[in-house]
């Protein structure tokens, strides 16, 4: 079976995030520069710490494309951390002088939310620093370089990838959730937003709130949504509990760092409805094209039977507040076993708009992991090919209009 693999590395203050990706097919034009907008766009957002000041994500192809074209064989993407100089003996992993003299300076006192002490329990580590610096959300930027490239495999296929934030601690927008209409959303504004709300009044709002949570050593979370439009119906599967598309992006989305619940469509509301008020009722549509089976609305969110509808597909996840802090919660000294003040790192109070981006990031690695599954291809041309035969003959019988 045809599909994506995908493996990153790096620490957050070590040398670079490295990702490779196997199975994206022959033929495929791809650019630094595509990879960078991904990158970029990770790195804005209003909350951020001083961290995103020092990095200027910049990608570098090590293997897998030549002269803008992807050759079909591993990928392999390099991004520098730029903080790297100012940690170099930290982050040696050459044995160090202070090692051997042992006069470490280990973090032993966990921060309550983070990776910390269950991970140093579960490593058998004593200093902390063994667990942060991978547990650290700086390995998105290895995730963001993978999707940039999924993107650019959808992007053929004619699929779009956008996302939004819908709330920020208390701040939620109002915006009208009419799960058909992507149009009904000015995602030009969501794109400029330094929150990634198109609503003025309640991004200045959303900015207060990180503001005051700022002032107070606090940090926030929110709920952000990423649409996908332009999928065809099928892709996915039943057969098998792994083919379900549901599961793999809900848990596409759980992976990501601080992300702690996700809905397809508007999922917990529908909870509370009877089935005749969440079913999107199919109902014969005329066109000059001919007579197809459509839906009016859109409550399943684009996902039937783990498989897509082809109406757009709307995911929402739920990220919790940062666990750093600068006023720190009570924690324990775990060289002494000494009641302490949690450890503190630089970092965000709110990011967010960067998890949304990395959102759209995990999705589109599905879902173009997904369509290799089901139309294989060693090059673009075959993929496109046996993609558009699909198309056009679930139109010929009525079953999806193609836009
Ligand atoms: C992070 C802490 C901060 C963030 C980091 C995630 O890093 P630092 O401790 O170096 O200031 O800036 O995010 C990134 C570096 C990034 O690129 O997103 C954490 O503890 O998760």
């Amino acid at each position: 079976m045809s599909t994506i693999s995908v493996a990153t590395a790096g620490e957050s203050h070590g040398p670079a995030q490295v990702s490779i990706i196997e199975g994206v097919p022959a033929g495929l034009s791809l650019t630094a520069q595509a990879v960078d907008d991904q990158l970029a766009r990770r790195q804005r957002g209003y909350g951020r710490g001083g961290r995103m000041k020092i990095e200027a994500d910049h990608a570098t192809f090590l293997a897998g494309v030549r002269h803008g074209v992807t050759l079909g064989t591993p990928i392999c993407i390099h991004v520098e951390n730029m903080d790297h100089a100012n940690w170099r003996q930290i982050m040696s992993p050459e044995e160090h002088l202070e090692t051997q003299l042992g006069r470490t300076h280990p973090v032993t006192i966990p921060r309550p939310g983070h990776a910390d002490l269950v991970g140093l329990a579960k490593y058998g580590h004593t200093d902390i620093r063994n667990v942060l610096e991978r547990a650290s959300a700086r390995e998105t930027v290895g995730r963001v370089a993978v999707g940039a490239v999924c993107r650019r495999i959808l992007e053929e296929l004619k699929v779009t990838i956008r996302g939004r934030v819908v709330r920020i601690g208390e701040v939620e927008t109002m915006a009208p959730r009419d799960y058909t209409r992507p149009e009904s959303i000015d995602w030009d504004e969501v794109e400029t937003s330094t929150v990634a709300c198109e609503d003025h009044v309640v991004a200045g709002e959303m900015r207060a709130h990180i503001d005051a949570a700022r002032d107070r050593g606090e940090s926030l979370g929110g709920v952000f949504e990423v649409w996908c439009l332009g999928l065809c119906p099928g892709i996915g599967g039943y057969a098998r509990a792994t083919d379900r598309l549901d599961g793999r992006l809900l848990g596409a989305l759980g992976s990501i760092p601080a992300v702690k619940g996700a809905e397809v469509g508007p999922a917990f509301q529908n909870a509370g409805f009877f089935g005749s008020q969440v079913h999107d009722a199919f109902y014969v549509e005329e066109t000059v094209s001919g007579k197809f089976a459509a839906r009016k609305t859109n409550r399943a969110g684009g996902l039937e039977g783990g498989m897509t509808t082809g109406m757009p597909l709307i995911l929402r996840a739920a990220m919790k507040p940062i666990p750093t802090l600068t006023s720190p919660l009570p924690s324990v000294d775990l060289e002494t076993l000494t009641p302490a003040s949690a450890h503190v790192e630089r970092s965000d109070v709110c990011a967010v708009p960067a998890a949304q981006v990395v959102g759209e990031a995990v999705v589109a690695t599905v879902l173009a992991a997904a369509y290799l599954e089901k139309f294989g291809g060693d090059s673009m041309v075959e993929l496109l090919s046996a993609v558009d035969r699909y198309e056009n003959t679930l139109a010929s019988r009525g079953l999806w209009r193609r836009s």
